[in-house]
This record gives structure tokens, C-alpha cells and sequence, in this order.
């Protein structure tokens, strides 16, 4: 064992004691110093062989410093002991009077919540829920629904094309893109379905956009279809109509708009009175009052043809929300982005 002197035990013992958080730890210190091969005990035992004086003093100092780690050890295994709250048995004590912490539990995502709710309300009043694929042909999500090719009306839609080997020879229904609506899906569900039929298409949509406050490039649409051999414009805003007052839980003023989509016949936008100033004028209705919400239209003849439908038989109404658009006005939400930044200190307000 290396010589040692009494300076350095003190100021390492005490500096291990102080460090010390177990009792395991605080014997293991104990007998670094104090045990039977520790280095004072060697100290101690050595003083024997020591001359009378120096020995007197040696042998003084040595057992003032053993007498003040014994009790410096002492204090700190009642301190440790205390902390621990060790039993009689050695075991660790607990108190089990003390009130269990609560499991956080997880819920939807308000753009689910919203989701089924649309599908409760749509459901109520004798509408199926239909699907379709996300990644789909240029011929669904724009031939099918009367967008001539090489139309700019196919740049409306900002769209994520798939490469593809030798693309450009290749026929529309084998090109594919990331659908930028799921209006697809009226024309894939009427060629397997016969009329009468009423259906929504909630699902996830891509654009290629700059993101900002009120875009993404991936989004959510509630696509709505009412097929039967006498539909007008009244039957569609009598359904949108109660829609909204059940998704928003009050009554709310809609007015139609002249627009433009190649797939529906007259095309109209809807815009309902802002609930958040119920129509007075503020920073999110950008002081008109007035909010867009869905673009709709009586179903195009050209796309009741494309799904295998005689247009003299048939009248429609087609629409498309954004469901994102539809759960920020509900909520008071002031950016679609924060839906899909998975922060929970967003996510668990709803
Ligand atoms: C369409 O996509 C049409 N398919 C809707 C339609 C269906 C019209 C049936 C007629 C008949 P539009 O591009 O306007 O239309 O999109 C519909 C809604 O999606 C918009 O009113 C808006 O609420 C929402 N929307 C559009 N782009 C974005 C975006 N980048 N981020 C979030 N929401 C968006």
C-alpha cells in the first residue's frame, strides 16, 4: 500500500463521505480508511514501530482524525438513512398514502375528431362513406372529371406528378400523381354503384404549394356527391346547410357564389358568415364577413359519361370542403401548420 499521510485521508475521506448517496457507497469509504486494510488502520498500526516523540504525536493526530471520519460516517448514514427512509428490514419504505399519478391518456386529432364528425352529420342524412387511393392516375383525378389535357385548368390543382420511366408515352390512366382532390372518387364509385346514391369521400389530399397560414401541401377534402334523377341547386344548399349548423353547433348564413371547376355544371363557391364575428368583419375573414369554404356544382354531363351514366337519366350535386379550413374556423385555429407539427402543447387543448 502506498504511504499516505494524514492531510490527504482527511480531505479525500471527507470529500467521499460528503460525495457519498448510498450506504453501500459510505462503506465502501468506511473501509477504503478505516477498515481492517484501510489507510489510516495501516497508519495506526505502523505507530509502533515508530520513535517514542514522534510517535506520541503521530498517534495523537491519527486517532483525533479516526475519531472525526467514525462520526463524520456516522452523520452521514443517519442522513442517507434519513432520506431513503429505510425499514428496520433493510427494505426501501414507501408511503402508500400518497396519491398515485394520474396516466396521461391520448385522444384523436382534431383533424379525426372533425373528420368523424362530417361523417356522423353526412351519415344522418342517408350519406355512405366511400375511399379511394391516395396515389392516383392523371385519368381520375383529371381526364375522367373533364379536364382537357394540356388545359390550364389542370394547373388550378398545383400537382405532385410520379416520375415514371418514359412518362410521356405512357396513357393517362397509367400516369400517376399524388390526387389533389378526392373528387376522384365520384367517378371510381359510380362506375361500381348505380344511382340513386348520395356518398362522401373524406380523405387526404397533396398539392404542391408554398405552405403558409391557410396552406399545405398536404391536406385534408370532404368530397360530397347526391346523385338521382331529380336534383337541383336547393337540394345541395339545404344539405350544406344543415351540415354547417351541426358542425359549427349554430346557425350559420351560406351564400353561393359563380365559379369554375370543368366538372361541374354550373360551378359555384360557397362562402359562409365569418363565426368567428358572425358577419361583423375581422382579421381572419380579412374584414369581408364572409369565409370560403368549398368549391361545388352540378355534376358535369361529361363526367356522368366518363363513369358509364347516360347524363339524360341523371342530375347531381357535387362538392368539396377543406377540412382543415372547416376545423380551424371551428376551433379558432390561426395556422393550418400547427395540425401537422405533432407539438403536444397544441394537440392536447382538443
Ligand atoms: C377542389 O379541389 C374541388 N375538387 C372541389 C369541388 C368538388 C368542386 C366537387 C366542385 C365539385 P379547391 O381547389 O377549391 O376545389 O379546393 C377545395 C377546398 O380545399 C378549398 O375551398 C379550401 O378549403 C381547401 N384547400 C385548397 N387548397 C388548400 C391548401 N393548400 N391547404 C389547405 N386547404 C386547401
Amino acid at each position: 500500500m502506498a504511504k499516505i499521510d494524514l492531510k490527504t485521508i482527511k480531505n479525500k475521506a471527507g470529500k467521499e463521505i460528503k460525495k457519498s448517496q448510498t450506504l453501500k457507497e459510505l462503506d465502501r469509504v468506511f473501509k477504503r480508511y478505516l477498515g481492517k486494510k484501510g489507510d489510516l488502520s495501516w497508519i495506526l498500526r505502523s505507530l509502533n514501530k515508530m520513535p517514542k516523540t514522534k510517535r506520541i504525536k503521530m498517534g495523537k493526530k491519527a486517532n483525533q482524525l479516526k475519531e472525526f471520519l467514525e462520526e463524520a460516517i456516522a452523520k452521514k448514514s443517519g442522513e442517507i438513512r434519513k432520506k431513503t427512509k429505510k425499514s428496520s428490514e433493510g427494505r426501501e419504505w414507501f408511503d402508500i398514502t400518497i396519491p398515485g399519478k394520474k396516466p396521461v391518456s391520448g385522444h384523436l386529432h382534431p383533424l379525426t375528431q372533425a373528420k368523424k364528425k362530417a361523417e356522423e352529420i353526412f351519415q344522418s342524412m342517408g350519406f355512405s362513406i366511400a375511399e379511394g387511393p391516395e396515389l392516383e392516375s392523371e385519368w381520375y383525378n383529371f381526364d375522367a372529371l373533364n379536364f382537357p389535357s394540356e388545359h390550364p385548368a389542370r394547373e388550378m390543382q398545383d400537382t405532385l406528378f410520379i416520375k415514371q420511366k418514359n412518362r410521356e408515352r405512357l396513357p393517362s390512366t397509367a400516369k400517376l400523381l399524388m390526387r389533389t382532390h378526392t373528387s376522384p372518387v365520384q367517378v371510381r364509385y359510380i362506375k361500381e354503384n348505380q344511382p340513386p346514391l348520395r356518398i362522401i369521400i373524406p380523405g387526404r389530399v397533396f398539392r404542391h404549394e408554398a405552405t403558409d397560414v391557410s396552406h399545405e401541401i398536404n391536406f385534408y377534402h370532404v368530397e360530397g356527391l347526391m346523385v338521382d334523377k331529380k336534383i337541383s341547386v336547393a337540394n345541395f344548399k339545404a344539405i350544406i346547410k344543415e351540415f354547417l349548423k351541426r358542425f359549427f353547433e349554430k346557425e350559420l348564413k351560406i351564400r353561393l357564389r359563380p365559379s369554375y371547376f370543368p366538372f361541374t355544371e354550373p360551378s359555384f363557391e360557397i362562402d359562409f358568415s365569418c363565426p368567428m364575428c358572425r358577419g361583423k368583419g375581422c382579421s381572419i375573414c380579412k374584414k369581408r364577413g364572409w369565409l370560403e369554404i368549398m368549391g361545388a356544382g352540378m355534376v358535369h354531363p361529361n363526367v356522368f359519361k366518363n363513369a358509364g351514366l347516360n347524363p339524360k337519366n341523371w342530375q347531381g350535386f357535387a362538392f368539396g370542403v377543406g377540412l382543415d379550413r372547416l376545423t380551424m374556423m371551428k376551433y379558432k385555429i390561426s395556422d393550418i401548420r400547427l395540425f401537422y407539427g405533432g407539438d403536444l402543447r397544441f394537440l392536447i387543448q382538443f
